[in-house]
């Protein structure tokens, strides 16, 4: 699937160029620009860059006022819109943005719906979620925004800062390992199509289409990934392709604990020779009961390994603990930064969209 990627702010410009470089998410990526509201952040990204808000910002970031950040980004968004290079071969557009701070929070949420307006294309969002130490700030910030991006996007796709972290390590030290491990997952996503190698392999492997089906299912979504060492003869491979779904959907998800879904797709990594069709029919029929969903697309991805790996993709995971108990910290927040009664309702008329 061709994207072109737009990183919103401090984490979203990392994340778009960690997409863009990674080695298999490369031929995936027709272009990638970074805009943010301070100078600094934008300085050593190997990716297109745009400064936006100097009036009010003065290139220095907007601090965390995620309200100023979309003022900010609605002031500029005919420039932004502009230095986005997006190609006819294009099948979606990404919009990617750390949710808890000020310039992604709030600019991805307008730069979503003005993509949406302009480009007959699908409009998806990666977003990053604060983990659960971050302070009352950052849960409020981005509760907002996704509330407003869950309308304003066709799907967001979300990334728990706590999902992915090596254990032991600071959220600050971990970052440059945690945006390897999504650029690397979800870059496998968006280049499951790419590797084709035409003649032998042929029908089961997945395309752009299956995707975006998937992902036209549910409004948040969420994505898994697991691998193991495989035998040379097929055969031998059930469990391992069982065994690798399971541990992608029930302890390597993007968003821990969410595992009911409205569609799922499941993607099989490996060396043509070695995918199990068994193991594939059974995995895939596990993902159905596990997530509760008749909805199980699927297709392989045939790489030169001598591992096999899965890779879930889940769509309509509102309903899943981790939402849950997201909405209910960003309602508490709501409380202790401005004082109001805290509230446990997802949609509680608290958490105030930004637009
Ligand atoms: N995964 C990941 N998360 C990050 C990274 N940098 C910041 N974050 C998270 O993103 C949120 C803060 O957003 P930033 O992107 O730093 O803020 P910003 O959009 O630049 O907004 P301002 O600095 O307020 O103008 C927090 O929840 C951080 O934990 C990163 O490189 N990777
Ligand atoms: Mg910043």
């Amino acid at each position: 699937m061709k994207v072109a990627l737009l990183g919103v702010g401090q984490a979203g410009g990392k994340l778009a160029e960690a997409l863009a470089t990674e080695r298999r998410a490369r031929p995936a990526v027709t272009g990638a620009l970074a805009v943010n509201t301070a100078t600094a952040d934008l300085q050593s990204l190997d990716v297109e860059t745009l400064l936006v808000g100097t009036d009010r910002a003065n290139g220095h970031g907007v601090g965390g006022d995620n309200e100023l950040g979309a003022r900010v980004m609605n002031e500029d968004v005919a420039e932004v819109i502009d230095a986005l290079d997006v190609s006819s071969e294009c099948d979606a557009l990404v919009v990617l943005a750390g949710l808890g701070g000020g310039t992604g929070s709030g600019g991805a949420p307008v730069l979503v719906r003005e993509l949406s307006r302009v480009y007959d294309r699908p409009v998806y969002v990666l977003g990053i979620l604060p983990g659960r130490d971050e302070g009352s700030l950052y849960q409020r910030n981005a509760g907002r925004s996704l509330k407003t991006l869950a309308r304003e996007a066709d799907s967001v796709l979300l990334v728990d800062n706590d999902a992915w972290r090596a254990s032991g390590e600071s959220l600050g030290e971990g970052y440059a390992e945690i945006n390897e491990r999504i650029a690397k997952r979800i870059g496998l996503l968006f280049a499951a199509d790419e590797t084709s190698t035409g003649d032998a392999v042929g029908e089961s492997v997945v395309d752009a289409s299956e995707i975006i089906n998937t992902l036209r299912k549910g409004t948040l979504a969420a994505v898994g990934y697991a691998a193991a060492e495989s035998s040379e003869n097929p055969d031998e491979n059930v469990n391992a392709i069982t065994s690798v779904t399971r541990n992608a959907l029930l302890t390597e998800t993007s968003l821990p604990d969410a595992t009911s879904a409205e569609a799922a797709l499941l993607v099989v990594a490996g060396d043509p020779d070695r995918i199990s069709r068994k193991g594939v029919e059974s995995a895939r029929s596990w993902l159905g009961e596990e997530t509760g969903t008749m909805q199980v697309r699927g297709g392989d991805m045939p790489v030169d390994s001598e591992r096999v790996a899965a890779l879930v993709l889940l769509s309509g995971v509102e309903r899943s603990d981790r939402i849950e108990a997201f909405f209910d910290r960003a309602n508490e927040a709501v409380d202790d930064t401005e004082g109001e009664d805290a509230t446990e309702s997802v949609t509680s008329d608290d958490l105030d969209g930004l637009f």
